[in-house]
């Protein structure tokens, strides 16, 4: 086998037998790496990175960096130092790759084919945004999106539109919205987007906005490639266009992360199916499991703790497996009653992958 890639230097600090590194710029989190107990340690969370990340003098003095806040009554920038005085919230959410799942695409779509690990359940703090609208006299006119632009510095002698990480999400979501500092009870890494992050709980990865420089809001979407061509729900063979559906809120997804096959064939007897599941911004309901490939399905209990809507939800079953082979699958409800679905929705950059068929695992028991 070809030796394992080494971890890039901005993520040194990871953890190399949690994660499997497709580049030095995706780094996805081994299934039996998750464990049962809600939040992913940072040193095993997952890294997506559209561009190589800053440098890391950026965390040198974290007050001092700024953010310029635009689409306010009085609009100005803000240092984080000035931030923290507008308030502090703690929010436990999913951040998931809008291509997790990838993988599973016959069609083979163009990206990393990240399987189940390009997404963790965190803990961030920060300010809430609408704080911090507030404290800026309100909204402006016309503001129907939140714009968030990434603080990378672009490479020289291209369109900064092409390259540039900048995301709208519909304006409503700047309820739920933080403009983070923190992450599991540290200062927030490099790699995670520190000094500050735009947090929004519900929505797919790439709408949270690492090392943010400026949010806006703004009557229009954000003419950045990543925004107008990107990251869109466009049928296959067709061509990716605006006016087609952007990756935003998630669906109700979930998956088994145990027993797994990877240590061979299990032994006849009880084995604890567990997993986690998470319903974007509704949270979840109910999880079933399906020890015969989908044929006959049973209630898991929801186990661990229940951090809030956005996070996940650990859950299992006890299921007693005999010798043969086994397909175990789980499929999620979320509190507005939506069911996670059979079937992946196929699209040209495999995005929002949330079929419980081909997220299920087939064991041997021996
Ligand atoms: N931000 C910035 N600034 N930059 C970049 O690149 N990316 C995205 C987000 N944000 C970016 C940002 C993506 S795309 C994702 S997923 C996320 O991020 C990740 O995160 P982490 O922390 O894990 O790395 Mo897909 O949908």
């Amino acid at each position: 086998a070809a030796a394992a890639k080494p971890l890039p230097a901005y993520a040194g600090w990871k953890s190399p037998d949690a994660l499997i590194v497709h580049s030095s710029s995706t780094l996805e989190t081994r299934r039996s790496a998750f464990g049962t107990s809600v939040i992913t340690p940072s040193n095993q969370l997952y890294v997506r990175n559209n561009l190589p990340a800053p440098d890391a003098a950026i965390l040198d003095n974290r007050d001092a960096w700024t953010v310029a806040i635009e689409g306010v009554k009085s609009p100005r920038s803000l240092t984080l130092a000035e931030l923290k005085t507008l308030g502090v919230e703690t929010v436990a959410t999913v951040l998931q790759c809008s291509g997790n799942g990838r993988g599973f695409f016959p069609s083979k779509p163009s990206g990393t084919p990240w399987s189940v690990g390009a997404a963790g359940c965190v803990v961030w703090s920060g300010v809430p945004l609408r704080n911090v609208v507030a404290a800026l006299g309100g909204l402006a006119d016309g503001a129907a999106y939140l714009t968030g632009t990434g603080g990378e510095k672009l490479p020289e002698g291209v369109d900064p539109l092409t390259v540039l990480v900048e995301r709208s999400v519909p304006v409503k979501a700047m309820d739920d919205a933080l403009l983070a500092w923190e992450m599991n009870g540290e200062p927030l890494s490099l790699a995670h987007g520190g000094p500050l992050r735009l947090v929004v709980p519900g929505y797919q990865g790439v709408n949270n906005i690492k090392y943010v420089k400026r949010v806006a809001f703004t009557s229009a979407q954000s003419q950045a490639r990543i925004m107008s061509h990107g990251y869109r729900m466009s049928p296959p063979g067709s061509k990716a266009s605006p006016d087609q559906p952007s990756v935003w809120e998630m669906g109700v997804k979930s998956w088994i992360n145990g027993p797994l096959p990877d240590k061979g064939a299990l032994k006849p007897g009880q084995v604890q199916v567990h997993g986690v599941a998470f319903g974007g911004t509704r949270g979840i309901k109910s999880v079933e499991v399906s020890a015969d490939g989908g044929k006959t399905w049973l209630a898991a209990k929801l186990i661990g703790p229940d951090l809030g809507p956005f996070a996940w939800r650990q859950f299992a079953l006890p299921v007693r497996l005999e010798a043969g082979t086994h397909v175990l699958a789980s499929r999620a409800t979320d509190t507005a009653g939506n069911v996670q679905a059979e079937q992946r929705e196929e699209n040209l950059g495999g995005y929002n992958n949330a079929s419980w068929r081909d997220h299920a695992v087939t064991v041997t028991v021996a």
